[in-house]
């Protein structure tokens, strides 16, 4: 199951709106068939195993890391390829959250005289799908909040000067994170400061995550790297009601989407725009700042990961801060997070944290 998990996580940023599932068929103790969701979302992880293993999986045990499907969607159902290639037993890591499965897959390989065990490493199964998890029951993507700042906590001097605060190795372990994500995600400001092309570069992946910039009145430079790129990687734009027209034909013209949020408090509302993201299918985002984008998620409780790379400079108090007002005054009224991991990279720190239920 570890390693049926492990291979799960190969295709993570790349099978959304599925999740990536991972699936080894084992006989007699010998590995006859390993598989992952495929780009795109198809084929599944368990036709990708029974293809590799023929005539072999007769008799064998499925490890899968998500329930095997029961639905007839654009390929017919796992559970039903599971039981006709002739596979003893599944063991499955957690029940799926889509509606058209939940509980039926297992229902229908235990009717065919398979021995169903399920809730193996459900813990890490959980958190690998959590994207999809979170799709399918709340509507929204998981959010992971990347800030790379100062020691003390600065992404920016005065004057807006960031490049570079952290070294090159953490800025090469962010492009590998954003692979893993199915979107990267900026603010306005940051897009219209930084210029950033938000790709993963050097790391020979294919599929590259969407690029989603929110922005209430669409005030994004038409000559900058996001938009000389837009024919060719996917660009988003959150906008508020009524943004610009021109702007708005002009970023079309380029190829970019365009989806309305609602607002609130004169910004776009976090909670709407994640909701909108998902239902454009979206399971995994990455948003990477700045400042207000940042402040809004995690006011509203919306970040479901912490990262933060820390470099070993003072900015000041006159620097940009890593996160915007939250407008609080007692600490008990501060979102809270468990640490999940610390990393030592080139001269910098990586801390990793999860949201802490309340
Ligand atoms: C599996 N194995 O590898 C994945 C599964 O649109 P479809 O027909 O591809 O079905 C998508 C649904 O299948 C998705 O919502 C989830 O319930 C399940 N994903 N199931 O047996 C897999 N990726
Ligand atoms: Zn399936």
């Amino acid at each position: 199951m570890a390693l049926a998990l492990a291979l799960g996580r190969r295709g993570q940023g790349t099978c959304w709106p599925n999740p990536s599932v991972g699936c080894v068929l084992v006989q007699d103790g010998r590995i006859v068939g390993r598989g992952w969701t495929q780009p795109g979302g198809r084929p599944h992880a368990e036709t990708e195993a029974l293809r590799q293993a023929g005539s072999q999986a007769r008799g064998a045990t499925a490890y899968v890391s998500l329930e095997p499907c029961a639905h007839h969607g654009q390929t017919p159902p796992c559970a039903q390829a599971l039981i006709e290639a002739g596979v003893a037993r599944v063991v499955s890591a957690i029940e799926d959250s889509d509606p058209r499965v939940a509980g039926q897959g297992f229902a229908m390989l235990r009717e065919a005289g398979i021995d169903v065990t399920t809730g193996v490493l459900a813990d890490q199964a959980a958190r690998d799908h959590a994207g999809f998890f979170l799709k399918t029951e709340q509507g929204r993507p998981f959010v992971t909040l990347k800030l790379a700042s100062s020691f003390d906590g600065r992404i920016a001097t005065e004057s807006g000067h960031s490049q570079w605060i952290t070294g090159q190795t953490s800025r090469r372990a962010v492009h590998a994170m954003r692979a893993t994500h199915d979107a990267v995600m900026v603010g306005a400001g940051t897009a219209r400061v930084d210029d950033p092309s938000l790709t993963v570069r050097d790391l020979g992946i294919e599929r590259q995550p969407v690029r989603v910039v929110v922005s209430r009145h669409l005030d994004i430079p038409l000559m900058g790297q996001l938009a000389r790129t837009a024919s060719k990687i996917p660009v988003w734009l959150c906008h508020g009601p009524s943004p610009d027209a021109e702007r708005a034909k002009a970023w079309e013209g380029l190829g970019a989407r365009l989806i309305p949020c609602a607002l609130r408090d004169h910004h776009i509302d976090a909670a709407d725009l994640l909701l909108q993201l998902g239902q454009e299918g979206l399971t995994r985002v990455f948003c990477e700042g700045g400042s207000s984008l940042a402040a809004s998620l995690l006011a509203d409780e919306l970040v479901d990961e912490l990262i933060g790379f820390s470099a070993g400079l003072a900015i000041g108090a006159e620097g940009l801060p890593a996160i915007g007002g939250l407008g609080m005054d007692r600490l008990d009224e501060a979102p809270r997070f468990e640490l999940l991991e610390t990393r030592i990279i080139g001269q910098d720190v990586m801390h990793r944290w999860a949201r802490a239920l309340r």
